[in-house]
């Protein structure tokens, strides 16, 4: 794009947003252009929450579905648009109302904690909604003698699992973006750069994040980057990330661990969709006020333990 058009569509984006009484949401794995044209950068319940807190009537949200959904549920009463419908997860797609329910009856006494990353009928079939910042914490909340049933990420329920000391079943979930880093690209990374500290997210596989210095939600990694002396940084989440990271802390190094971690999903959203979705208030994400109460309550249970 030529930095003339560039900026005629942020112009635009500007001046609708004014006459929509809309604000602009950008989950930290969007491309750098939607981050800057952003009220808030942040991670999907940190997003949720700024949608549940504003007075904006419209909330343009960059991200992928079942974060539209979260802020839906937390917004009744506001207009949601997702700028690209496609834009889904592909985790969150693997497990469906269907298969929860049939693991239910497997388990019937069962706490199901479930990952922020579902869709918000999993979430309304579910005890407790969890995130990547929160996972272990709500896990911890558990009584001890009662079976845990965690959904749908089993690297992130792993995680959890060995934090917590405490044995769960896990689903056989996972994000094919950060399953695309290895092992190997961590290591080869280390050796290029030794003085850096490794960050990774809990989406890793268990070998990837046996080598990290630490492990982190996005919320997690962009605050440790700003509080941490250190100078350099491998990341080990979606690559979208490295905009905020180097936006915040410009005198910092960040290097992307593998850059294969680049979520297309994620990618979906620009400027010129966002133009069109405040032209035309497309795309608006619903849900039934019935999962929507129920998925509430799976949050709200969160919410009280952390
Ligand atoms: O909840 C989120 O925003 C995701 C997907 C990751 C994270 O760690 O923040
Ligand atoms: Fe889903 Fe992974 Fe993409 Fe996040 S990075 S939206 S978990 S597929």
């Amino acid at each position: 794009m030529t930095e003339a058009k560039s900026e005629k569509l942020v112009n635009d984006i500007l001046k609708l947003k004014e006459e929509r009484k809309a604000i602009v949401l950008a989950h930290n794995y969007q491309i750098g252009e939607v981050q800057d044209i952003a009220e808030f950068v942040g991670d999907s319940l940190g997003l949720s929450q700024q949608a549940a807190k504003t007075d904006a009537e419209v909330i343009v949200f960059c991200g992928v579905h079942f974060m539209a959904e979260t802020a839906k549920i937390l917004s009744p009463n506001k207009t949601v648009l997702m700028p690209d419908l496609n834009a889904g997860c592909a985790m969150a797609n693997m497990i469906t109302p269907r298969q929860l329910k049939e693991m239910k009856k497997k388990h019937p006494e069962a706490v199901v904690v479930t990952y922020v990353n579902t869709t918000a009928e999993i979430k309304a079939e579910s005890d407790y909604c969890c995130t990547s910042a929160n996972a272990v914490k709500v896990v911890q909340s558990i009584p001890q003698e009662k079976e845990i049933l965690f959904i749908p990420d089993k690297y992130l329920g792993d995680f959890a699992s060995r934090q917590a000391n405490r044995k769960m079943i896990l689903w056989e979930g996972y994000c094919p973006t950060h399953r695309r880093i290895l092992a190997e690209d961590i290591l080869k990374k280390k050796a290029q750069y030794p003085k850096a500290e490794v960050l990774v997210h809990p989406e890793c596989t268990p070998d990837v994040i046996a080598m990290a210095d630490k492990v982190l939600s996005t919320s997690g990694i962009c605050r440790y980057a700003k509080e941490s002396n250190s100078g350099e940084f491998i990341i080990g989440t979606e690559i979208g990330i490295l905009h905020r990271l180097q936006k915040e802390n410009p005198q910092k190094k960040f290097y992307p661990a593998s850059n294969l971690a680049d979520c297309s999903n994620m990618k979906l959203n620009n400027l010129e969709k966002i133009l069109w979705s405040l032209e035309d208030m497309l795309y608006p994400v619903e849900v039934p006020p019935d999962i929507a109460r129920r998925a509430k309550r799976s949050i709200d249970r969160m919410l009280e333990i952390v």
